[in-house]
């Protein structure tokens, strides 16, 4: 099959925004709401296993202390501390404070002018997405992609392939239509149980995950200058990432080894 569309995980794979983002405002909304929980950098990567901001709170609650976090009331603070935190990171980001990673946006404006659609398909809240978008591509980037699909969309976030699921429905494409590209092993796992193939650019906090069965994993999407390096198709690959270089590995993949 022809691939036809673009999907792309947002947190860690648009921009970085896990460490220096939403973990910042997270700690800024339990200090605001007087909780004495803060999550250092090292301890935010251990609790990125757990995605969906809300989920990952409980997590740690009910890690910390388990009967306070069977507290009646316990979802409607994990709510507000949520509604908080996002206002905080939605600041952060709106200043301008997060930027794309490198090669992002060259592959989203040649996808675009080569007639490729674009996707998104992510577990944070779908506001998140928007003012990313914004402050990062100005108007016309929240209309590069033709679906987003974020957070609640559905019941079970990644690993579970459900938002991929929901991304395919809505662009009323097959799974060997497209390509993701994600940073983490639940987006990929997410990703490759809803059939698509995979190009993983990992980060500082899932530089040392397994990444079974990816197209690609490498260190980036690189810029011309500042190749990325990593495997690809199999085979040690080094250099910058576009169209070309992605259904050359479909290519070979298909081809067998
Ligand atoms: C990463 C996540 C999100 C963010 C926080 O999403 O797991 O939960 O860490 O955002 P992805 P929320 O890599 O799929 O983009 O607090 O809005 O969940
Ligand atoms: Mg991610």
């Amino acid at each position: 099959m022809t691939i036809k569309a673009l999907i792309f995980d947002v947190d860690g794979t648009l921009a970085e925004t896990e460490r220096d983002g939403h973990r910042v405002a997270f700690n800024r909304a339990f200090a605001d709401a007087g909780l004495d929980w803060h999550w250092d950098p090292e301890h935010y990567g251990d609790l990125l296993a757990v995605t969906g901001g809300k989920e990952r709170m409980l997590h740690h609650w009910q890690t910390i202390d388990p009967i306070e976090a069977q507290r009646p009331d316990s979802l409607g603070l994990i709510n507000r501390l949520h509604q908080q935190k996002n206002c905080f990171y939605s600041q952060m980001v709106a200043s301008g404070s997060v930027a794309l990673r490198a090669g992002v946006r060259r592959v989203l404006f040649e996808a675009r002018d080569r007639g490729y659609r674009l996707g998104v398909a992510t577990t944070t809240t779908p506001a998140n997405v928007d003012v990313l978008l914004r402050s990062t591509l100005g108007g016309e980037g929240a209309n590069l992609f033709e679906c987003i699909g974020a957070g609640g969309t559905v019941g079970k976030k990644k690993p579970a392939p459900d938002i991929y699921r929901w991304v395919l429905r809505q662009l009323e494409l097959q799974p060997a239509e497209c390509i993701a590209f994600e940073d983490s092993r639940p987006g990929l796992l997410s990703a490759r149980q809803a059939g698509i193939a995979t190009v993983i650019t990992h980060n500082g906090y899932s530089c040392d995950d397994a990444f079974p069965d990816a197209l690609a994993v490498l260190d980036g999407l690189g810029e011309p200058g500042s190749p990325a390096t990593g495997v690809a198709a199999g085979h040690p690959w080094s250099g910058v990432v576009g169209i070309d270089q992605i259904l050359g590995w479909v290519e070979a993949r298909s081809a067998g080894p």
